[in-house]
């Protein structure tokens, strides 16, 4: 087999960048190691950027989005004994948000690429990048108990933090940076209907957060040790914790009923530079991962996969590298100043045990602070809506 690009890895990124290289007449053949139903099974983030949004926008991607997604004008933030203040992204950054399950984003990108008519090869196993430092890489997988072999122009590592694509790129170049929080989020999906905002809760017994999917579908998380299991976490004991990360008025509001899925996630921020070995680029989770504090996991894959198509389509269609070769610094930019925010969110909003009295009155006081500052409301607005593209 031959193609232009080959994609590694069916998930966001992946898939939103074989879409918008189609746009420009470019061929692409994703692998995805995983089913289709599996990928489509992982119930991970909620909220697009007005950036994300846009891109879908343009790309035609966001009939179901448009119809079934709810905006919202920012976040809410409360913790215990305190005030609250709402992360006012439509007043202080003029940019909404999208909030919008990435399960039926990912099922919206499928639907795009079927009827396109797009190569996607699922249950892709051993799946190995070659030559990726010449002109003419190639990758192999296997399937059906058969070798494969594709040569392409290009690899787009898109197959997220545990994918073999970073592993290509040797020590000697490869730069990594890492932070793992001793702590988890446990998340809880129920057919209810949700609390009226998200709402990020500090609170004395750890964090918490509401959140949504639809009007009639909820999304909800507990911070707990990563010795926790789901055995660990019946229903009511999650309902009962969660409504004591809460004030009253919250807690009282918020409606319970059976868990339809429950999941346990680590926290950790990692980076690792650059985004580009050869002809081997590195987007989504394969180069990052954020912790979900700040829900720009989903949003950094978007825009890697943004900047990542333009280089591509100017390489192409124009003739030039220019954008190819700025790719990875561009994307790190943003990559950077996600996990920043991302990091700075975690540590004000969680509970870890190893917190002393002075770090805890800290946490207070800048939260104090904020709620009583239109600057650093303004700040925090202009970062969680997503910096400019
Ligand atoms: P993905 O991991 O989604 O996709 C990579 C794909 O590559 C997968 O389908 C995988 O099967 C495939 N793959 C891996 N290795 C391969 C190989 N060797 N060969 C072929 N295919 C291979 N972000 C938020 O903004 N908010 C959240 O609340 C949130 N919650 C999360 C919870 C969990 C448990 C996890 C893991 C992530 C969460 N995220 C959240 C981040 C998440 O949304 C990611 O940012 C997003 O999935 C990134 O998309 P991709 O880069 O496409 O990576
Ligand atoms: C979610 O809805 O899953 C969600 C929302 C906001 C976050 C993280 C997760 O910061």
């Amino acid at each position: 087999m031959r193609t232009q690009v080959v994609i590694i890895g069916g998930g966001p990124a992946g898939l939103l960048l074989s879409h918008l290289l189609y746009l420009e007449g470019i061929e692409s053949v994703i692998l995805e190691r995983r089913t289709r139903q599996y990928v489509l099974s992982r119930i991970r983030a909620g909220v697009l950027e007005w950036g994300s949004v846009e891109i879908l926008r343009q790309a035609g991607l966001s009939g179901r989005m448009d119809r079934e997604g709810i905006v919202h004008q920012g976040s809410m933030v409360t913790w215990t004994g305190g005030d609250r203040f709402l992360i006012d992204t439509q007043k202080y950054a003029g940019r909404e948000l999208m909030v919008y399950g990435q399960t039926q984003l990912t099922e919206d990108l499928y639907a795009a690429r079927d009827a396109a008519g797009g190569t996607i090869i699922d249950e892709a196993a051993d799946v190995m990048p070659h030559d990726v430092t010449t002109d003419t890489p190639w990758v192999t997988f296997e399937k059906n108990g058969e070798t494969h072999r594709i040569d392409c122009d290009f690899v787009a590592g898109c197959d997220g933090y545990h994918g073999v694509s970073r592993t290509v790129i040797p020590d000697s170049v490869l730069r990594t940076y890492e932070k793992v929080y001793p702590t988890g989020w446990l998340g809880l999906l129920s057919e209810t209907p949700p609390y009226e905002y998200l709402v990020y809760s500090r609170s004395e017994r750890g964090f918490a957060l509401c959140s949504m999917r639809n009007p009639m579908l909820s999304r909800y998380y507990v911070q707990v040790p990563l010795t926790d299991t789901l055995d660990d976490w019946s229903d009511d004991r999650f309902w009962t914790e969660l409504k004591a990360r809460y004030p009253s008025d919250i807690a009282d509001a918020i409606v319970t009923g059976p868990s339809i899925e429950k999941s346990i996630a680590p926290l950790r921020s990692f980076v690792a530079e650059p985004m580009r070995y050869g002809n081997l680029f590195l987007a989504g989770d394969s180069a990052h991962i954020v912790p979900p504090t700040g829900a720009k996991g989903l949003n950094l894959a978007v825009s890697d996969a943004w900047y990542l198509s333009r280089g591509l389509a100017s390489h192409f269609n124009a003739g030039s590298d220019d954008l190819l070769d700025a790719y990875s610094d561009t994307a790190l930019r943003r990559v950077w100043a996600s996990t920043r925010l991302s990091w700075w969110l975690t540590v004000l909003l969680h509970r870890f045990d190893d917190e002393d009295e002075i770090d805890r009155r800290l946490k207070i006081s800048e939260l104090e602070y904020i709620a009583s500052s239109t600057n650093a409301l303004a700040s925090l607005a202009e970062q969680y809506a997503g910096l400019p593209l």
